[in-house]
Protein backbone atom coordinates (compact mmCIF):
# COMPACT_ATOMS: atom_id res chain seq x y z
CA UNK A 1 0.00 0.00 0.00
CA UNK A 2 1.34 3.19 -1.41
CA UNK A 3 2.63 5.67 2.19
CA UNK A 4 3.25 9.20 2.22
CA UNK A 5 4.98 11.13 4.58
CA UNK A 6 3.33 14.59 4.71
CA UNK A 7 5.76 17.35 6.36
CA UNK A 8 3.42 19.85 8.09
CA UNK A 9 4.90 23.96 7.99
CA UNK A 10 8.33 23.03 9.24
CA UNK A 11 9.22 27.18 8.05
CA UNK A 12 11.00 29.40 9.38
CA UNK A 13 8.54 31.42 11.29
CA UNK A 14 7.47 28.51 13.33
CA UNK A 15 10.64 27.88 14.52
CA UNK A 16 13.16 29.50 17.05
CA UNK A 17 13.37 33.51 16.55
CA UNK A 18 10.47 32.69 14.02
CA UNK A 19 7.08 34.81 14.69
CA UNK A 20 5.20 32.33 15.65
CA UNK A 21 7.70 30.63 17.47
CA UNK A 22 6.62 26.76 18.49
CA UNK A 23 9.29 25.77 21.12
CA UNK A 24 11.99 23.71 20.34
CA UNK A 25 10.17 23.96 16.47
CA UNK A 26 13.75 23.27 15.12
CA UNK A 27 13.84 19.87 16.54
CA UNK A 28 11.55 18.28 13.62
CA UNK A 29 14.01 18.60 11.20
CA UNK A 30 16.67 16.43 11.62
CA UNK A 31 14.28 13.57 12.35
CA UNK A 32 12.03 14.08 9.52
CA UNK A 33 14.87 14.15 7.11
CA UNK A 34 15.89 10.98 8.50
CA UNK A 35 12.31 9.90 8.05
CA UNK A 36 12.34 11.06 4.26
CA UNK A 37 13.65 7.69 2.86
CA UNK A 38 11.06 5.33 4.83
CA UNK A 39 8.38 6.63 2.57
CA UNK A 40 6.88 6.19 -1.24
CA UNK A 41 6.26 9.50 -1.70
CA UNK A 42 7.00 12.81 0.59
CA UNK A 43 4.68 16.03 0.62
CA UNK A 44 5.13 19.60 2.34
CA UNK A 45 2.71 21.30 3.65
CA UNK A 46 3.46 25.58 3.65
CA UNK A 47 1.07 28.19 5.41
CA UNK A 48 0.92 30.87 3.06
CA UNK A 49 -0.71 34.02 4.21
CA UNK A 50 -1.54 36.89 2.37
CA UNK A 51 -0.62 40.49 4.44
CA UNK A 52 -3.61 41.34 6.21
CA UNK A 53 -4.62 37.96 6.66
CA UNK A 54 -8.05 37.59 8.74
CA UNK A 55 -5.95 35.11 11.02
CA UNK A 56 -3.55 38.23 11.85
CA UNK A 57 -4.71 39.88 15.45
CA UNK A 58 -3.15 43.44 13.40
CA UNK A 59 -5.71 42.90 10.88
CA UNK A 60 -8.29 43.41 13.81
CA UNK A 61 -9.08 46.60 16.14
CA UNK A 62 -7.86 46.24 19.61
CA UNK A 63 -7.56 42.48 18.94
CA UNK A 64 -3.77 41.01 20.38
CA UNK A 65 -2.22 37.82 19.78
CA UNK A 66 -4.11 35.06 21.20
CA UNK A 67 -7.26 36.39 21.79
CA UNK A 68 -10.18 34.47 20.28
CA UNK A 69 -12.64 36.04 17.63
CA UNK A 70 -15.39 34.20 16.47
CA UNK A 71 -15.77 34.22 12.41
CA UNK A 72 -18.76 32.88 10.30
CA UNK A 73 -17.26 29.54 10.15
CA UNK A 74 -16.42 29.27 13.86
CA UNK A 75 -14.02 30.42 16.67
CA UNK A 76 -10.55 31.31 15.41
CA UNK A 77 -7.48 32.21 17.47
CA UNK A 78 -5.81 35.72 16.62
CA UNK A 79 -1.92 34.90 15.85
CA UNK A 80 0.88 37.23 15.16
CA UNK A 81 1.59 38.62 11.85
CA UNK A 82 3.29 35.12 10.26
CA UNK A 83 3.99 32.97 6.59
CA UNK A 84 3.32 36.10 4.89
CA UNK A 85 3.60 34.42 1.22
CA UNK A 86 6.86 35.18 -0.50
CA UNK A 87 8.81 36.24 2.90
CA UNK A 88 11.83 34.24 4.79
CA UNK A 89 9.77 33.85 7.49
CA UNK A 90 7.16 31.42 4.96
CA UNK A 91 10.43 29.54 3.98
CA UNK A 92 11.29 26.07 4.33
CA UNK A 93 13.54 25.21 7.56
CA UNK A 94 16.95 25.80 5.33
CA UNK A 95 17.63 21.96 6.64
CA UNK A 96 14.82 20.42 5.39
CA UNK A 97 15.34 18.57 2.81
CA UNK A 98 12.90 19.41 0.11
CA UNK A 99 14.51 18.35 -2.40
CA UNK A 100 12.85 15.11 -1.75
CA UNK A 101 9.56 16.38 -2.02
CA UNK A 102 6.83 15.36 -4.75
CA UNK A 103 4.60 18.18 -3.49
CA UNK A 104 4.01 21.32 -2.06
CA UNK A 105 0.71 22.09 -0.86
CA UNK A 106 0.49 25.49 0.29
CA UNK A 107 -2.52 26.51 2.65
CA UNK A 108 -4.24 29.81 4.09
CA UNK A 109 -3.93 31.50 0.93
CA UNK A 110 -7.45 33.25 0.97
CA UNK A 111 -7.59 36.00 3.03
CA UNK A 112 -11.30 35.64 4.63
CA UNK A 113 -10.17 32.00 5.99
CA UNK A 114 -7.87 30.49 7.69
CA UNK A 115 -6.25 27.04 6.73
CA UNK A 116 -4.90 24.84 9.22
CA UNK A 117 -5.39 21.38 7.76
CA UNK A 118 -4.02 20.61 5.01
CA UNK A 119 -7.09 18.70 3.61
CA UNK A 120 -9.72 21.58 4.40
CA UNK A 121 -9.99 25.41 5.15
CA UNK A 122 -11.37 26.11 8.79
CA UNK A 123 -14.88 26.01 7.30
CA UNK A 124 -13.59 22.17 7.20
CA UNK A 125 -15.13 22.03 3.73
CA UNK A 126 -13.29 24.16 1.23
CA UNK A 127 -10.51 21.55 0.09
CA UNK A 128 -7.42 22.10 -0.87
CA UNK A 129 -6.63 19.22 -3.65
CA UNK A 130 -5.08 17.31 -1.17
CA UNK A 131 -7.75 14.72 -0.74
CA UNK A 132 -7.81 14.15 -4.87
CA UNK A 133 -3.84 13.76 -5.21
CA UNK A 134 -3.88 11.18 -2.99
CA UNK A 135 -6.14 8.96 -4.24
CA UNK A 136 -5.59 9.54 -7.56
CA UNK A 137 -1.87 8.30 -6.78
CA UNK A 138 -3.25 5.55 -4.93
CA UNK A 139 -2.34 6.96 -1.42
CA UNK A 140 -4.07 5.35 1.31
CA UNK A 141 -1.64 5.46 4.12
CA UNK A 142 -0.17 8.86 5.74
CA UNK A 143 2.14 9.35 8.28
CA UNK A 144 2.41 12.74 9.84
CA UNK A 145 5.50 15.29 11.03
CA UNK A 146 5.87 18.76 11.81
CA UNK A 147 4.67 21.83 13.27
CA UNK A 148 2.74 22.43 14.77
CA UNK A 149 1.20 19.62 17.22
CA UNK A 150 -1.82 20.90 18.35
CA UNK A 151 -2.80 22.67 15.14
CA UNK A 152 -1.72 21.77 11.98
CA UNK A 153 -0.62 18.19 12.31
CA UNK A 154 -4.15 17.86 14.82
CA UNK A 155 -6.17 18.93 12.25
CA UNK A 156 -4.69 17.49 9.05
CA UNK A 157 -4.76 14.40 11.14
CA UNK A 158 -8.63 14.62 12.27
CA UNK A 159 -9.72 15.10 8.26
CA UNK A 160 -7.17 12.67 7.01
CA UNK A 161 -9.11 10.22 9.48
CA UNK A 162 -12.81 11.34 8.62
CA UNK A 163 -11.94 11.25 5.05
CA UNK A 164 -10.62 7.58 5.41
CA UNK A 165 -6.92 7.27 5.31
CA UNK A 166 -5.00 5.28 7.82
CA UNK A 167 -3.46 7.82 9.38
CA UNK A 168 -0.29 8.22 11.66
CA UNK A 169 1.72 10.73 13.92
CA UNK A 170 5.01 10.62 14.37
CA UNK A 171 4.48 12.60 17.67
CA UNK A 172 8.96 12.81 18.40
CA UNK A 173 9.24 14.51 15.19
CA UNK A 174 6.48 17.05 16.01
CA UNK A 175 6.45 20.32 18.59
CA UNK A 176 3.32 21.90 20.07
CA UNK A 177 2.35 25.56 20.88
CA UNK A 178 0.27 24.28 23.49
CA UNK A 179 -1.96 27.35 24.13
CA UNK A 180 -4.44 26.23 27.59
CA UNK A 181 -4.02 22.64 27.29
CA UNK A 182 -4.25 22.62 23.08
CA UNK A 183 -1.69 19.55 23.40
CA UNK A 184 -3.72 17.42 25.51
CA UNK A 185 -6.82 18.07 23.82
CA UNK A 186 -5.61 17.37 20.12
CA UNK A 187 -4.01 14.03 21.73
CA UNK A 188 -7.37 13.10 22.89
CA UNK A 189 -9.23 14.39 19.59
CA UNK A 190 -6.94 12.28 17.49
CA UNK A 191 -7.18 9.25 19.66
CA UNK A 192 -10.63 9.77 19.61
CA UNK A 193 -10.59 10.04 15.55
CA UNK A 194 -8.18 6.37 15.32
CA UNK A 195 -5.05 8.21 14.51
CA UNK A 196 -2.14 6.25 15.87
CA UNK A 197 0.36 7.76 17.63
CA UNK A 198 3.50 6.96 17.69
C1 LIG B 1 -0.19 27.03 12.42
C2 LIG B 1 -1.15 28.67 13.70
C3 LIG B 1 -1.33 29.47 12.58
C4 LIG B 1 0.44 25.67 12.38
C5 LIG B 1 -0.39 27.80 11.30
O1 LIG B 1 1.22 25.40 11.42
O2 LIG B 1 0.19 24.87 13.30
N1 LIG B 1 -0.59 27.46 13.61
N2 LIG B 1 -0.95 29.01 11.39
ZN1 LIG C 1 -1.03 30.39 9.73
Amino acid sequence: MTHALIVIDVQNDFCPGGALAVPDGDAVVAPINAMMGDFDVVILTQDWHPRGHSSFASAHAGKAPYDMLEMPYGPQVLWPDHCVRGTGGAAFHARLDTDAADLVIRKGFNRHIDSYSAFFENDRTTPTGLEGYLRTRGIARLTLAGLATDFCVNYSALDGARLGFDVRVQMDACRAIDLDGSLAAAVGAMRDAGVRLS
